[in-house]
């Protein structure tokens, strides 16, 4: 498994596909919005994912559902803050999802050891300039545009040949910036400019993302093109709460096909799934 540079040992070390717990500080977060908005309950949940095996707590502000209205800075900033310093404190290892370098700035200082941009470093200029003064891992996901337009934006000619291209761009963007690429993941981005089928097509392809040469993080968990999958025979999606399972089956899979990382809001069974896979690609 590639590990970027950076990453704190026991994390740069693993073996197996690296689970990611989604923590939505947020009142409308698609997935998970208002169920840990208030810092109080949002440390008890990452503890809770921390204690089922999360290797990293993926804190988020912003929510990113199509058609979200940003929020400013300091709006994120005093959702995130609070929550990045108690559980660096605590010792537990924090990503920071964030498309704001300000933000990201913060939060590093504060303890934060990767820096999740949903928008590769696009959505603010600041954020090129300021990771090149630091070695904190970076993941850039594919994106195309803000979530208030970016369900106009899933036009491709070949997703696979599209994405892969433009991811391709970004980490040559980044080194011309001076961000070493050897600290960068890239995430195909499920969902963001991308419908069910592209999401699909993506997932089919992984080698082919992996012949960037970077790790893959890959974040699936329910999302709506599996609420689409599993629809009613009248259409109706599946809804989020029932959504678990499919999510569980896409990250296992995305483990076994060599992802470095799986995004996921529920832990304890993916932790045991990466361990599975680990095996069944023939590591002892
Ligand atoms: N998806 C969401 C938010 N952040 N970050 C990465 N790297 N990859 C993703 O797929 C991703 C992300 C939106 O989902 P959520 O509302 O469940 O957090």
């Amino acid at each position: 498994m590639i590990s970027p540079t950076g990453l704190p040992t026991a994390l740069a070390s693993l073996d197996r596909t690296l689970v990611m717990g989604i923590l939505n500080v947020t009142p409308d977060s698609f997935s998970d919005g208002g169920r840990w908005a208030h810092a109080d309950a949002a440390v008890d949940h990452a503890i809770r994912l921390h204690a089922d095996g999360a290797d990293l707590v993926d804190v988020g502000g912003e929510s990113t559902r199509p058609g979200a209205v940003r929020i400013s800075a300091d709006e994120e900033l005093s959702r995130v803050g609070p929550v990045v310093i108690e559980l660096s404190r605590r010792g537990i290892p924090v990503s920071i999802d964030t498309m704001r370098a300000d933000v990201a700035a913060e939060c590093v200082a504060a303890g934060a050891c990767l820096v999740n941009d949903v928008s590769g470093g696009m959505a603010d200029p600041e954020m090129l300039p300021w990771l090149a003064t630091t070695t904190v891992p970076y993941v850039a996901m594919h994106w195309r545009g803000p979530s208030a337009v970016m369900d106009d934006l899933a036009v491709y000619d070949d997703v696979v040949a599209d994405v892969t291209d433009e991811l391709g761009a970004r980490l040559a963007t980044l080194a011309a910036a001076g961000v070493d690429p050897g600290r960068v993941i890239v995430d195909p981005g499920l969902g963001f400019a991308k419908r069910a089928e592209h999401n699909w097509a993506l997932l089919r392809s992984m080698d082919v993302l992996a012949q960037l040469g970077r790790p893959l993080l890959i974040g699936a968990s329910r999302k709506r093109f599996l609420g689409e999958l599993l629809a009613e025979p009248d259409g109706t999606v599946r809804p989020m709460d029932r959504r678990e399972a499919a999510g569980d089956a896409v990250a296992t899979l995305a483990a076994f096909a060599g992802a470095w990382g799986v995004r996921v809001h529920e832990v304890a069974a993916i932790k045991d799934a990466a361990m599975v896979a680990r095996v069944w690609r023939g590591r002892s």
